[in-house]
């Protein structure tokens, strides 16, 4: 049989050591699908939607290096697009194919027609449609140089007819080239640089994923400054082990350490962060910036220096230039700090809970204590993010990924589906919201269907956690945050595989120890408690006023007993606020 235009596509692809596509198939894309079946060589994941699609390739992305998705015509494509904008905004290489309806149909306003330019416009870096055989492997070519070189989404639009006709060999490359550049600063900036640091006194060093690949030259760096690092939540699993210097997480989802030690620096330095919140920055002292790409420098804060380069070669090359710090009172107060804020984390682990009302920091705590050195671990949008950065540990071998930049519901479980494709023997654990986890439900056949070992932690608080907690620090009365949840135990095992609920905190260990134990997939339905919240590292007042003015209308309202819950489960907070 002739080679086609969707055959050429498949062996790019696998050059390019791509492993699988995502993808629900039908009408433009069954050329796609037939290619990938004759290929045997990359595997067709059939997922229930094509957002949780697009998700597990953005993990696979992110730990792979490179995966692919897949959506047919018009409703195919907006299906992938949540799940795009999160792997685009990440910043890991995704190629999407947007298969599309034949090309005399264009412009017609015919069944099924999208426009994938404008569709895909903001969620891409590269974004073509092949309306020819040549054109194709030419544009595939590219749209992969665009996605692993620009870490983003490439989208590939490929029209039905054109994937069924006989393939052209291009006269250009087909393959493609993964380059890895020194990078660094000029001489010259660098004894700027060495200058600054140098002669100043309290320095903190704050990274961001960016700084990952240089954990060992960092903590060098901050050996010589007796600087505190304080990190991100995408730098977390980067820097927190083997870091006599860290201070924790600042941000949103922080901790007071980072918070505080970032303000009283005479200088910050921030290695390979986009940290988006200013709210959190200080503004009173020198801020210097180093990232790989320049046009992201001073956007977060007005900088005193901004300094393009990769954070492992920068530091390298800066380390002979920085003399050895003598004073270390400033790193020793915030490490001091450090160790009062965990001591303080800790309370809502010694205080589990009780029957249908488990502490989420306990469950997130033994989650924790229970997994695998190597475990990969993604986190819902929602609550399940700050008892994730509180309380999941990095081990150097761990990974976590969350919808950290979209900030988008739903995302654990399909992402988790990524990570077990491409890291089979990894624990892969998920902790996922009651509402994340209801709004994409349909993906655990998924589970199923390919029989992934993935741990799926439910916290059940019956409510939107995230969202309800936002409305008590506005003064507004929580309003249509609570869920009426199906039995998910259940529906686990409806699709096929365990599921269990632990309503008791004393048997939770137990349960989930036996659950990290079984070799296919397992859903543990744990009941929290939906009055547990978390506050921000930095707490304003208006704040403290719209918890006061909420409690005060669910009072006026009648709920006496959702305020008496909130204040025993916060009680520490609340003291804290007042
Ligand atoms: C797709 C989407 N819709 C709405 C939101 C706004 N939002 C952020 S967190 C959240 C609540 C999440 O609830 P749940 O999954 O139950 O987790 P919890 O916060 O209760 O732990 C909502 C509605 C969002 N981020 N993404």
């Amino acid at each position: 049989m002739a080679k086609k235009v969707a055959d050429q596509i498949v062996e790019m692809l696998v050059e390019n050591g791509v492993k699988r596509i995502y993808a629900v198939t039908g009408d433009s894309l069954n050329e796609l699908n037939d290619a990938v079946r004759r290929s045997g060589k990359i595997k067709w994941i059939h997922v229930r939607h094509e957002e949780a699609g697009a998700y597990a390739a953005a993990a696979e992305a992110e730990l792979d290096g490179l995966a692919c998705c897949a959506g047919s015509c018009g409703p195919g494509h907006v299906h992938l697009i949540n799940g795009l904008y999160d792997a685009h905004r990440t910043g890991v290489p995704l190629i999407a194919i947007a298969s599309t309806i034949n090309t005399p149909e264009y412009g017609i306003d015919y069944f099924q027609s999208t426009n994938t330019i404008r569709l895909f416009d903001d969620c891409s870096c590269y974004n073509e449609v092949a309306s020819t055989a040549v054109q194709a492997p030419r544009m595939l070519q590219t749209a992969i140089q665009h996605a692993i070189h620009n870490k983003g989404v490439a989208v590939f639009g490929l029209p039905g007819d054109v994937s069924a006709l006989p393939a052209v060999e291009s006269v250009t490359a087909m393959h493609n080239y993964r380059n890895n550049p020194v990078i660094h600063p000029s001489t010259d900036e660098l004894s700027q640089l060495a200058d600054v640091l140098n002669k100043s006194g309290k320095i903190t060093i704050f990274c961001g994923v960016g700084a990952a690949e240089a954990h060992d030259e960092v903590i060098h760096l901050a050996g010589l400054l007796n600087a505190p690092i304080g990190y991100s939540f995408r730098g977390k699993m980067g820097m927190q082990y083997d870091n006599p210097y860290e201070v924790g997480m600042t941000g949103l989802l922080g901790l007071p350490s980072a918070y505080h030690s970032m303000h009283e620096a005479d200088v910050v330095l921030l290695l390979g962060t986009d940290f988006p919140y200013d709210a959190f920055m200080p503004v009173k002292n020198k801020i210097i910036q180093i990232d790989t790409k320049p046009e992201k420098l001073g956007r977060r804060a007005k900088l005193e220096m901004g300094l393009c380069g990769k954070i492992d070669d920068t530091v390298r090359a800066l380390l002979p230039l920085i003399q050895q710090k003598q004073d270390n009172s400033f790193l020793k107060a915030q490490l001091k700090l450090y160790d009062h804020v965990k001591e303080h984390l800790n309370i809502y682990v010694e205080d589990s809970g009780t029957v249908d009302k488990i502490s989420p920091e306990f469950v997130a705590h033994t989650i924790n204590q229970l997994a695998a050195e190597d475990a990969i671990f993604t986190v819902d949008t929602g609550m399940c993010c700050v008892w994730g950065a509180r309380y999941l540990h990095a081990t150097g071998k761990r990974k976590l990924l969350g919808s950290f930049n979209h900030g988008s519901m739903a995302n654990a479980m399909p992402m988790a589906i990524g990570a077990a494709l491409c890291s089979p023997g990894k624990q892969v654990i998920a902790l996922c919201g009651d509402g994340g986890l209801s709004m994409l439900l349909g993906d655990l056949a998924t589970i199923k269907q390919y029989n992934l070992p993935i741990k799926l932690v439910v916290f059940n608080n019956r409510a939107l956690g995230m969202v309800k907690l936002e409305m008590e620090v506005q003064g507004l009365p929580d309003n249509e945050t609570d869920m009426v949840n199906p039995d998910f135990a259940l529906v686990a095992q409806a699709m096929g595989f365990t599921g269990m609920t632990v309503h008791n905190p004393g048997a939770l260990p137990e349960i989930l120890r036996k659950a990290f134990a079984e070799d296919g997939p397992v859903l543990v339905n744990v009941m929290t408690n939906p009055a547990s919240l978390a506050m921000p590292p930095k707490i304003e007042w208006e704040q403290v006023k719209g918890m006061a003015l909420s409690m005060g209308k669910l009072i006026l309202g009648g709920r006496m007993d959702d305020v008496l819950d909130t204040v025993k489960a916060n009680y520490k907070h609340i003291n804290d606020l007042l």
